[in-house]
């Protein structure tokens, strides 16, 4: 069935084929099963209808209607993008061409950091599939879709159970005409610690490979040692390397001299240098405000050649003002989110600010029409995720204070409820301010961002103070994730560590001042591709290879319930987060052609083993499962 795969692919008929043509087309290893597939959907449908899913309150599976999918003509082919550019005229073609423009062009990051910041990263990719092809044809005049990294990658194996690399090959089949954006923490690329060099090279050309155009690559400390490998083996690939400075303190602010406009200025002069294509502003919490916002590009316009793009989080309601000024200063793209997933911790929203600078010569020539339908969508889609909004319902000028990512908002209240401190929020958010102070006021983004929130739930679940800390430090086990940054396995912020407190972190370990890829070994990819070989009994992509040395449990977790379930990816959003109702049918396309259909007929009693039997109809057959009542 292999080779049956390889002559009848759509890239080997065509000669769209290199070396490494078998390692990163994973369908080629899609055989038909031998397993009942069947049982195994009807096992995970019956497993979420009586125990609920992982991480949410269990109840029961709310009404949704269908979501509103606009009409496109499916003989419509997609317009031409800023894709064809860069693959006809190279990344140079491409920067000359964002120079050239007079409107500012506009990065979606609904596919990303809108749900990343929204939703806790849990849009799934059944969900950006369906929108995808009208996406493409009804905004075809977008700079990017950011649409990858940052947490999508960890969250999809570890809590989507679906593979992060299906959904980049699949959209980039479905979205041929924009250029496709990815985050990347430099180092620690889509992970939270650093990585071997060997690693970071082979994520980016394997990423590349797959689909990604632009790289937005940042460190967590804004260290830009820490930032040479990636940028290196982005511009490897010919792809746009996009270096960002993260945003923090307040330019503005006179007691806050640590992270002044001449501190931002070095930054970005430094990574022009280092190669960088664009430079991106990363305001990730969403401190940038309006004025500060103008003298910070227009500053960065006086000193650089390179475009610059910024991103912000709406989180203060501030975002749109902070888009004008920085727009009138002359900043080339920025980063909106489709309205119905835009504002609060989320990105602004695209049509608000096309209605704000309408009258200007700056408005993006994006159809209003087309980002209110899509937003439709999303609006729909939005509701399937109910329960993992953050409860913000209004701006929240609170971010000024704790400067919390609005990425991490959503996912560090998460965290708190799972060690139980939801209830403790506030204090957890206060402590996350007195965490950064206590840290010497550092640059707070994935990783560091993590590091701090850490060392805030594990200051209030044990109520500890900044003094308790320093005195009684010998004696605590602080999370291993704070013991790392003091080591400097992050690499080192700016102005250094407080010395007092390191020393009490560390106990008396030395901590490291090289860049850690420069004391780290090289993964032996060969080896990982053996040993997944042996343990999964079927050919290995490269892309789960380096699955596999950025996440290893969480890798082998997901393979696992994929060999107890099956792929689940392929159910609806609603039958996977809540399962049936009695009664309820769902059609279930397992692949191109095939589909099941399932029915939920009844729920036996509990047992005295603690399993209860599940009846189905599968295709109109009778067919049961025993489930393990968790409850
Ligand atoms: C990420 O690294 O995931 C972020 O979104 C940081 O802002
Ligand atoms: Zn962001």
């Amino acid at each position: 069935p292999f080779l049956e795969n390889v002559v009848k692919h759509e890239s080997f008929i065509n000669g769209q084929y290199d070396t490494s043509f078998i390692d990163t087309t994973p369908e080629l290893f899609l055989f038909p099963v031998s397993k009942d597939r069947g049982t195994k959907m009807l096992s995970y449908i019956g497993n979420v209808t009586v125990n609920g899913f992982p991480g949410i309150e269990k109840k029961k599976r709310p009404v949704f209607d269908e979501p509103r999918i606009p009409k496109v003509s499916s003989s419509l082919k997609a317009e031409r993008g800023t894709k064809q550019i860069l693959d006809e005229q190279g990344a140079d073609g491409l920067v000359k061409w964002i120079k050239d423009q007079k409107q500012v062009l506009l990065t979606d990051t609904t596919f990303r950091d809108a749900h990343q910041s929204l939703l806790a990263t849990r849009v799934r990719t059944i969900d950006i599939k369906h929108i995808a092809e009208p996406t493409a044809k009804l905004l075809p005049d977008m700079f990017s879709y950011e649409m990858w990294g940052g947490a999508t990658f960890d969250v999809a194996y570890r809590f989507l159970k679906e593979d992060p690399w299906d959904r980049l090959l699949t959209l980039r089949k479905q979205i041929p005409n924009v250029l496709f954006q990815m985050l990347l923490r430099a180092s620690n690329a889509v992970g939270y610690k650093n990585y071997p060099d060997n690693v970071i090279r082979e994520f980016v050309e394997k990423s590349a490979y797959a689909g990604i155009d632009v790289f937005r690559i940042f460190d967590s400390l804004n260290w830009v040692k820490g930032m040479e490998v990636a940028i290196d083996a982005v511009r490897n690939t010919g792809k746009i390397a996009q270096a960002a400075i993260c945003y923090t303190g307040d330019i503005l602010d006179p007691t806050r001299k640590k992270y002044d406009l001449d501190y931002y200025k070095m930054l970005a002069k430094e990574l022009e240098q280092q190669g960088a294509h664009i430079l991106a502003i990363k305001d990730m919490a969403g401190l940038l405000k309006p004025q500060a916002a103008y003298a910070l590009v227009s500053e960065l316009k006086e000193t650089i050649e390179i475009p610059i793009h910024l991103h912000t989080h709406d989180t203060s309601g501030n975002g749109i003002y902070t888009y004008a000024k920085a727009i009138e200063a002359g900043v080339d793209i920025v980063d909106v989110a489709l309205s119905s997933m835009a504002g609060l911790t989320s990105q602004p929203s695209a049509n608000t600010l096309y209605y704000a600078l309408e009258g200007t010569e700056r408005r993006p020539s994006t159809d209003i029409q087309a980002l209110e339908q899509l937003s439709h969508y999303w609006e729909d889609v939005r509701k399937y995720y109910q329960d993992f909004e953050s409860g913000m319902m209004s701006p929240h000028t609170e971010v000024y204070q704790h400067e919390m990512p609005g990425g991490q908002y959503s996912n560090l209240q998460q965290q708190a409820k799972a060690v139980g401190l939801g209830d403790q929020w506030d204090k957890v958010k206060d402590m996350y301010a007195r965490v950064n102070q206590m840290f010497g006021d550092i640059v707070k983004v994935t990783p560091s961002s993590k590091v701090v929130g850490d060392m805030a739930l594990y200051m209030v679940q044990n109520q500890l103070t900044e003094e308790d800390v320093i005195t009684r430090g010998q004696n605590l086990d602080f999370p291993d994730s704070v013991v790392e940054l003091f080591e400097g396995y992050l690499g080192q912020p700016h102005g250094g560590f407080p010395a007092e407190l390191q020393k009490a972190i560390l106990k008396g370990k030395e901590p490291i001042t090289v860049r850690p890829g420069e004391l780290l070994e090289d993964v032996n990819f060969e080896a990982i591709k053996e040993e997944l070989f042996k343990e999964l009994g079927r050919p290995v992509t490269s892309f789960e290879v380096i699955a596999y040395a950025l996440y290893p449990k969480v890798f082998k977790e997901y393979t696992n319930t994929v060999e107890l379930f099956g792929d689940i990816s392929v159910l609806d959003t609603p039958t996977f987060l809540y399962g049936l109702r009695l009664g309820e049918e769902v059609e279930i396309e397992i692949e191109t052609g095939k589909t099941l259909i399932v029915k939920l007929v009844s729920i036996g009693q509990p047992q005295a083993d603690g399993t209860r039997v599940v009846y189905f109809e599968l295709n109109g057959q009778p067919r049961e499962v025993v489930i393990k009542d968790e409850s």
